[in-house]
């Protein structure tokens, strides 16, 4: 692939991202919101603040940068540094910084986690984007590197296997030329052939694939695929969202908005997938002047392909 082409969609995928989750969050857990409403309040606001998904996303960028992997010890720490309660944050995963904060191990932390479950919440897969960048060109490494993201905070399978999957479906938007259409039945298969692992998974990204299909209301979708805080209720969504409008940025955000409940995380996800699939140029120009610190979050892109290519021409 060209470096160009490449860069375009580190920075269209980290941005996506942040721009999905800011303009998500001004509905965040809201039901019946119609398109005008949405669009109405991005033009009245004159910032996009974002929240918790992107923060820790920042943060599993920068830990990556730093140590050129996924490096468990160093990631909690710097989730922790860069903790801020007012982003919103889960409570399972402001309970589990506070005991390794304490000098619990991250994996004892997580492990208590629900009464010994673990947390499958889409904490984990929100902030993943970074993962399926970095090893966008090595499958079995990305795997790997998605659930020890994952497992500082999320260790319940359900939550592990939402950052693994949304992270396989940024590394195909990656790889996927725009000039084409999106391969979507091959991500699909792939995701439910060999990549999903649970059969709660698998039914959903199946009824993904039947939705696709078919002309499907809001409803509809939000019954069959789900629009919560759960990892198995929001990262099927994410990707039918994505799939569904994957030649434009801003009515998949928006469309992923309209859809209610976990607007930022969902519309997060989907920015990820859209940015990195059509590149940062598919992002307007307006959305990306009013981020709250839009210029930090594309050099960190930049920053992370950069390191990425250092490593690709050794
Ligand atoms: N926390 C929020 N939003 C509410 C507050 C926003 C408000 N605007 C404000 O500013 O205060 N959003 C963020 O949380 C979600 C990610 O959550 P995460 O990090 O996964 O947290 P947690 O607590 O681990 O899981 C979330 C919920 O999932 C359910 N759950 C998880 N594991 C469970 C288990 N084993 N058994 C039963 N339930 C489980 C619980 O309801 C958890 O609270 C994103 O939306 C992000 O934007
Ligand atoms: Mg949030
Ligand atoms: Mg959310």
């Amino acid at each position: 692939m060209f470096k160009e082409g490449l860069r375009s969609k580190f920075l269209g995928c980290m941005v996506g991202a942040a721009i999905g989750d800011a303009v998500g969050a001004f509905f965040e857990g809201r039901w019946r919101i119609s398109l005008e409403e949405v669009t109405a309040r991005l033009l009245e606001e004159p910032t996009l603040r974002y929240t918790d998904d992107t923060e820790m996303t920042i943060g599993l960028a920068e830990s990556i940068i730093r140590n050129k992997r996924v490096e468990p010890d160093d990631l909690i720490k710097t989730f922790i540094e860069n903790f801020d309660p007012s982003r919103g944050y889960g409570w399972g995963t402001i309970k589990v910084l506070r005991r390794v904060e304490r000098g619990e191990s991250w994996r004892e932390a997580s492990g208590k986690a629900f009464g010994g479950e673990g947390s499958f919440g889409n904490g984990a897969a929100m902030r993943v984007s970074p993962v399926g960048l970095f090893y966008y060109d090595d499958p079995e490494g990305l795997v790997t590197a998605a659930e020890l993201s994952s497992l500082v905070t999320h260790s319940n399978p359900l939550g592990i296997e939402g950052a693994v999957v949304q992270a396989y479906s940024v590394s195909m938007a990656v790889k996927s030329d725009p000039r084409e259409g999106f391969r979507w039945k091959d991500l699909l298969e792939d995701l439910i052939g060999k990549i999903a692992r649970t059969e709660v998974f698998r039914r959903k990204l199946q009824a993904v694939k039947e939705s696709l299909t078919k002309k499907v209301d809001r409803e509809e979708v939000v019954e069959k695929l789900g629009n919560g805080v759960e990892a198995f209720n929001s990262v099927p969504t994410a990707i039918y969202v994505f799939l569904k409008n994957s030649k434009d940025f801003r009515a998949a955000i928006l469309d992923a908005v309209c859809l209610g409940g976990d607007t930022d995380t969902i519309a997060s996800m989907v920015g990820a997938l859209s940015g990195s699939y059509l590149g940062f140029q598919a992002i307007p120009d307006e959305w990306f002047r009013k981020l709250e610190d839009g210029e930090y979050i594309r050099g960190l892109a930049e920053k992370l392909w950069e390191t990425k290519v250092s490593l690709i021409s050794r």
